[in-house]
């Protein structure tokens, strides 16, 4: 019969809260692909799914932990990462992930992130990176490309990006990566990798935003901002050795190329706080 041909279970089916389907995606957004690549992961890692934690901000890629079916939390806007700070220090066995987008995790919570890296938390950071503020109707965002349009600022950004992976590598995080939803093996695999890897640890996966970023862009269709992605990514060696920097800076002007790949992944000691209890009696104030 054809329909035992169909499985009635999908090995994902468990880490995804079916019941809160449909999502608010909008056709052709990216960040499903994301969200399968962190499932995907978590069934790889061999750590118990009662262990992984997921922590969001505010905005479409915050919405993930409303469809995970782990121990979720949707925290205020730009506020993940201390919230998953807090959580990681009084309960160092959970693998507590980060899982937000651009503007959330590099404006109104630019701060936390820096400091986050400069202390080596150990939180595994996904940021989904789709060039604007989404959510509330493609604002230019800190990540929007120079001369990039948006609804504010409809004649092109007059303002510099950061440079993800620079800024992050500059603030000492011990991991750093970027891809696109096209490469969603390596997604995959790079979230599987810093679940094992201690430390604070960012992983960058620019996505499209059709009904945002891409409307305001000519670029209508999800599937054509990866083709997009498609012409225009080259391999990163590794930087500083044989790739400048400042050519990670995503250009979307011309035919410039986006250089993606692994750029950081060090080791150094990770943050712990100092508990009274762990001082010697005689530096007890
Ligand atoms: C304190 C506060 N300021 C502003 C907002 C409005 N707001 C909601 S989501 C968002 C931006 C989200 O952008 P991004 O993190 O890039 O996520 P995306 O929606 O693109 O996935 C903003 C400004 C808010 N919810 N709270
Ligand atoms: S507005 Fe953009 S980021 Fe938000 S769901 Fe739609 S396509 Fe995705």
């Amino acid at each position: 019969m054809a329909h035992a041909l169909v499985a009635e279970k999908h090995p994902l089916d468990d880490l995804i809260r079916t019941d809160r389907m449909p999502h608010i995606w909008c056709p052709g957004c990216g960040i499903g692909i994301v969200m399968r690549c962190y499932a995907q992961a978590i069934l790889e890692s061999g750590i118990p799914v009662e262990q992984h934690v997921i922590v969001s901000g505010i905005g479409c890629a915050a919405r993930t932990p409303g469809y995970m079916n782990l121990d979720s939390y949707h925290t205020t806007h730009g506020r993940p990462i201390p919230f998953a700070t807090g959580l990681k220090l009084v309960k160092p066995e959970l693998m507590v992930t980060v899982f937000s987008g651009d503007g959330d995790l590099a404006a109104i919570g630019g701060n936390h992130l820096i400091h986050a890296a400069r202390r080596n938390v150990d939180i595994k950071v996904i940021c989904i990176n789709n060039f604007n503020y989404g959510m509330t109707g493609g604002q230019v965002g800190p990540t929007t490309p120079l001369g990039a349009k948006t609804t504010t600022t409809p004649y092109g950004n007059p303002e510099n990006p950061f440079n993800f992976p620079y800024l992050l590598a500059a603030a000492g995080a011990v991991f750093v990566s970027r891809w696109t939803t096209i490469h969603a093996r390596q997604v995959k695999e790079d979230i599987l990798y810093t679940f094992h890897k201690p430390g604070f640890t960012f992983i960058e996966v620019l996505a499209p935003c059709p009904v945002g970023f891409g409307k305001s862009n000519n670029i209508d269709e999800g599937v054509e901002e990866m083709w997009l992605y498609r012409r225009r990514c080259v391999l990163a060696g590794r930087v500083p050795d044989e790739t400048p920097w400042e050519a990670l800076q995503v250009d979307l002007r011309e035919e410039r190329p986006i250089v993606v790949g692994r750029f950081v992944d060090e080791e150094r000691p990770v943050y712990r706080p100092v508990r009274l209890e762990d001082k010697p009696s005689e530096h007890r104030g």
